[in-house]
This record gives structure tokens, C-alpha cells and sequence, in this order.
């Protein structure tokens, strides 16, 4: 089994096993080898197949909630049924060793660090399962029907309390991110004396200035992606691996 254990690069090593302060920022990518797709891979990525501007934005849920609501539900399934990977359990590991302060504020909206065992700080794009009514905004118990593959339109729940429709808790375009949940993830990175950056395309803003701000402060940053991104040139070092692979090899 030797073999396909990634070796750690040294300069990796160098920076990640004296570190107390780690914040990690995840994207899609972490979560890739669980089976949940990306938004921008080719071939693979949910916007190879599927209309962010009919998808993911305000105008497309007031224009049809019912498209809307029928795409989250198939996401919302898919989530449901994976499972954390060996990436996942990794970071979880690392953030329970007792001289190690981790962090993690993710983009993705599942929920799949917190069922690897880990507390994560941030979700700076929300939750898939945050469900709450799209017109007076109070936090709803409606759940996602199961939907296992792409339907067209589905109905959205009626709000307990005034009756409007129950939308995901998620960031579209154009929506303005969780203050709190940005601002504890930007002190994370400032504040860390290492900032991981996992599986994301470094392209969508304002998320991907966390680790400039990380940066502008001194702080080492290291991608784990096995593809370039828009973080690559701010990184300091750079380990093109899988995170279901390289996690592992660097917290054991
Ligand atoms: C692996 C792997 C493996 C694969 N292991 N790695 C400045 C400049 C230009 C534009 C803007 C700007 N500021 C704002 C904007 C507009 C916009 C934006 O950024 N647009 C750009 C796309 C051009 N931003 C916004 O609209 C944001 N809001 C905002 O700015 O509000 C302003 C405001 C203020 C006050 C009042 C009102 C408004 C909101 C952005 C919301 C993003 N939402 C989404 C959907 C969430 C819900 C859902 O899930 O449906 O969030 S879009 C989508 O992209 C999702 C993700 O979180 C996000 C980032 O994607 P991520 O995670 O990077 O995934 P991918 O697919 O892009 O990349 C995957 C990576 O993994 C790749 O690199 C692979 O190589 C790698 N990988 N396998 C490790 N095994």
C-alpha cells in the first residue's frame, strides 16, 4: 500500500508540521472525491451542464423558484448521500490534536466536514440544509424532497408562518456573503501562521481574497489542487495532489 501514499513535499512538510495556527479554506474540490460534482471542472463541473444565471442568482428564484427549488433538491440528495472522504477525515484529525488551533471556513455548502467529526468556523457561501422562507426570512424546518437525478420543476415549500416560499441557504451571485461568517474566516487566515487552500478554483470573489489577505500579512500559503488556479500565484508553495490523497499523507 506503500506506493500510493503521496510523499509530502519538503517544503510542504517545512511549513505544515510546525504550524499551530492552521486555517484551511476549502472549495468544491474537497469534496470532489466524495462525489459531490464541482461547479467549474471540465466535463465534470455543474456549470459545464447547468446555468448559473437560471440556477444560482435572486432574479433566477424570483423568475422560477420551481427550477430552482427542483436543482437544490437533486444537490441536496447528492450530498445526502455521500459520504466524508479520506480529506475530510484528515483535516478533522488534525483540528483534534491538542497543540494545533484549526480552522475551516469552506465555500461548500454541504455539510460534510462537520460529519467527518470537525467544527468549521465559516461557511462563507452558507448551507444547502439552512433552509429559510424566501420573503420574511424566518429559518424554516422544510426539508429537500429526495430527488436522485435533474427534474425540472418542483414546488417550494410554504413558509410555516407567512406562507412564502422556503428557499436554500446558500449565496447566490449578487448576494451579499454571511458577515459574520466572512469577517471570523478573513481574522482566521490574517491570524493563522498557516493557511491551507484546498480544492478550489480561487474564482469567485470575495472568497477568493482570503488567502491574499493571508499573504499580505506575512502568512505562508499552500495550495492543494491538482489543477492550477486563481490562488496558484499568491501561493507560496504548491502540492498538485488530490485532497483525498495529500490530506492524509500530511496529518499522519
Ligand atoms: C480538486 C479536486 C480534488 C477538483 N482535490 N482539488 C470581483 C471581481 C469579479 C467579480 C466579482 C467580484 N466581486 C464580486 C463579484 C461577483 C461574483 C463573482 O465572484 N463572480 C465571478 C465568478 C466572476 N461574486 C458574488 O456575486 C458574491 N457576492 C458578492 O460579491 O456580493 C456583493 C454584495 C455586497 C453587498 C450586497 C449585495 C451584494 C457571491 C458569490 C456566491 C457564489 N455562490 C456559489 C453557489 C453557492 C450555492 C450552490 O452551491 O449552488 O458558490 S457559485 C460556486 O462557486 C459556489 C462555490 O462555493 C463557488 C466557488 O467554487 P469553488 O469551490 O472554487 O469550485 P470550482 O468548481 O470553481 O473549483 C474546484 C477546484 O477544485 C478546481 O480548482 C479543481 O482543480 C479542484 N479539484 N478535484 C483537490 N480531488
Amino acid at each position: 500500500q506503500q506506493d500510493v501514499i503521496q510523499d509530502v513535499p519538503e517544503a510542504v512538510a517545512a511549513l505544515a508540521v510546525p504550524a499551530r495556527r492552521v486555517c484551511v479554506l476549502t472549495g468544491a474540490g474537497m469534496s470532489a472525491e466524495s462525489g459531490v460534482p464541482t461547479f467549474r471542472d471540465v466535463q465534470v463541473g455543474l456549470w459545464e451542464h447547468f446555468d448559473p444565471g437560471e440556477l444560482a442568482t435572486p432574479e433566477a428564484w424570483e423568475r422560477n423558484p420551481e427550477q430552482v427549488w427542483a436543482w437544490y433538491s437533486w444537490r441536496a440528495t447528492l450530498v445526502r448521500r455521500a459520504q466524508p472522504n479520506a480529506g475530510h477525515v484528515a483535516i478533522a484529525r488534525w483540528q483534534q490534536l491538542p497543540d494545533v488551533d484549526l480552522t475551516i471556513a469552506t465555500q461548500n455548502v454541504d455539510d460534510l466536514h462537520e460529519r467527518a467529526g470537525a467544527r468549521v468556523l465559516a461557511h462563507v457561501h452558507g448551507g444547502l440544509f439552512d433552509l429559510r422562507c424566501s420573503a420574511c426570512g424566518r429559518a424554516s424546518e422544510e426539508t429537500y424532497p429526495e430527488v436522485t437525478e435533474p427534474v425540472a420543476l418542483l414546488e417550494p415549500p410554504e413558509c410555516g408562518v407567512c406562507g412564502g416560499p422556503v428557499r436554500p441557504g446558500v449565496v447566490w451571485f449578487g448576494e451579499a456573503l454571511p458577515e459574520d461568517d466572512f469577517d471570523a474566516a478573513a481574522e482566521a487566515a490574517r491570524s493563522a501562521d498557516l493557511v491551507l487552500v484546498v480544492g478550489t478554483s480561487g474564482l469567485v470573489y470575495p472568497a477568493a481574497t482570503l488567502p491574499h489577505l493571508a499573504g499580505a500579512r506575512g502568512v505562508p500559503v499552500v495550495e492543494i489542487n491538482p489543477r492550477e488556479s486563481g490562488i496558484t500565484e499568491a501561493a507560496d508553495e504548491v502540492w498538485r495532489a488530490p485532497a483525498g490523497e495529500a490530506l492524509p499523507a500530511l496529518v499522519s
